[in-house]
């Protein structure tokens, strides 16, 4: 990971920054407008950032409904599409930035299906089309802050993954889940690096995969997820750090005991099981208390901003670490 020695001072979003929920959204049904008269064309990651355009089209529509989880609609300016979709952190097909754009159009997502395991009551294989029709598509606009420094703001379409855990009845012994993602050697050339063990497993409390802000994702913008951001279907957990968040699940497993999860197994000083984004607990190797948002103007003086505890979403989810010592449990 970039080692982030950037001090300038911390500043606040401004009002200008702020669009407004129904200017987003009419935006995005003149863009859903434009595609159903086939103007956006053959839209591609890599033609955009050759073209400078700046608009999905590319992908299947996945209607929703905005939400109403209290904390799931961030009133601030979604980051563009194309920044959102190429500068990722994929390392499965590469630890660049622009890697997984350029690379992940080989993962195959159609066959897909979840594999369910562990502690609960209905076990199985659950293919992608019955995950999709499992529960009301919502489009939430989140915060997401990677442990690097940098933070986007995007709209994901998905539901609560509350939804699925209620589905497959977990037993009263479940007291984790662990979220295991693609590891195909033949399509994703990250694989030959070891910077992480192979498959990308990540880990939640069973509350905090319950918490209703936590959310299973299946598009972005409208649209079905790109393959640079996780696509079939992935974690959203807005308050942890980005890693947290893992793309592509195959396998999902209920635990008693706490799972061991790669970025702790790679860093164990540098990455805790629990990674709520905490501005007074400095990575080792830099602070946390401020992030850049991507998009912003870049260069040298580049603004960044107060990094919030929780990501800002606190006033959710701060109960659920009530009387836990969040230095001890980073
Ligand atoms: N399978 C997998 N999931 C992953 C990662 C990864 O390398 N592999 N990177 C994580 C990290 S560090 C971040 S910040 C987010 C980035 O999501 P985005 O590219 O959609 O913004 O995905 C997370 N999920
Ligand atoms: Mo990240």
């Amino acid at each position: 990971m970039i080692i982030h020695t950037d001090r300038s001072a911390h500043q606040h979003p401004v009002g200008s920054e702020i669009t407004p929920l129904s200017a987003y959204r009419n935006r995005r049904q003149w863009m859903l407008g434009a595609m159903a008269l086939g103007a956006a064309g053959a839209w591609s990651p890599q033609r955009a950032v050759a073209q400078g355009v700046d608009r999905p089209g590319r992908l299947s529509p996945i209607s929703s409904v905005p939400s109403s989880v209290p904390g799931a609609r961030t009133v601030e300016k979604p980051t563009s599409y194309r920044d959102a979709t190429t500068y990722n952190n994929y390392y499965e097909f590469g630890t660049d930035k622009s890697d997984p754009a350029r690379l992940a159009d080989k993962l195959k997502t159609r066959p897909w299906s979840v594999s369910i395991e562990g502690l609960v009551g209905k076990p199985g294989t659950y293919d992608l089309e019955r995950l999709l029709r499992l529960a009301p598509m919502e489009e939430r606009i989140y915060r997401l802050r990677c442990v690097e420094g940098w933070s986007m703001v995007i709209p994901w379409v998905g539901y609560s993954l509350a939804a699925l855990i209620r589905e497959v009845q977990p037993l009263g012994s479940a007291k984790y889940v662990e979220f295991f993602t693609l590891a195909d050697p033949d399509t994703m050339p990250g694989l030959r690096s070891n910077v992480l063990q192979w498959p990308y497993v990540e880990a939640l409390r069973l509350d905090e995969a319950n918490h209703p802000l936590t959310l299973l994702a299946f598009g972005m913008y409208g649209e079905m997820l790109p393959n640079q951001n996780g696509a079939p279907l992935r974690l959203v957990v807005p308050w942890k750090y980005g890693f947290k968040s893992g793309k592509s699940l195959v396998r999902i497993r209920f635990t008693e005991k706490q799972p061991a999860t790669s970025w702790n197994m790679a860093a164990p000083r540098e990455y805790g099981f629990y990674s709520n984004v905490n501005p007074n607990v400095p990575h080792p190797r830099w602070s946390q208390a401020t992030e850049r948002r991507i998009g912003d103007d870049g260069g040298l003086l580049a603004r960044r901003r107060k990094t919030e505890m929780f990501n800002g979403y606190e006033p959710q989810v701060g109960q659920l670490y009530a009387g836990m010592d969040l230095r001890r449990f980073y």
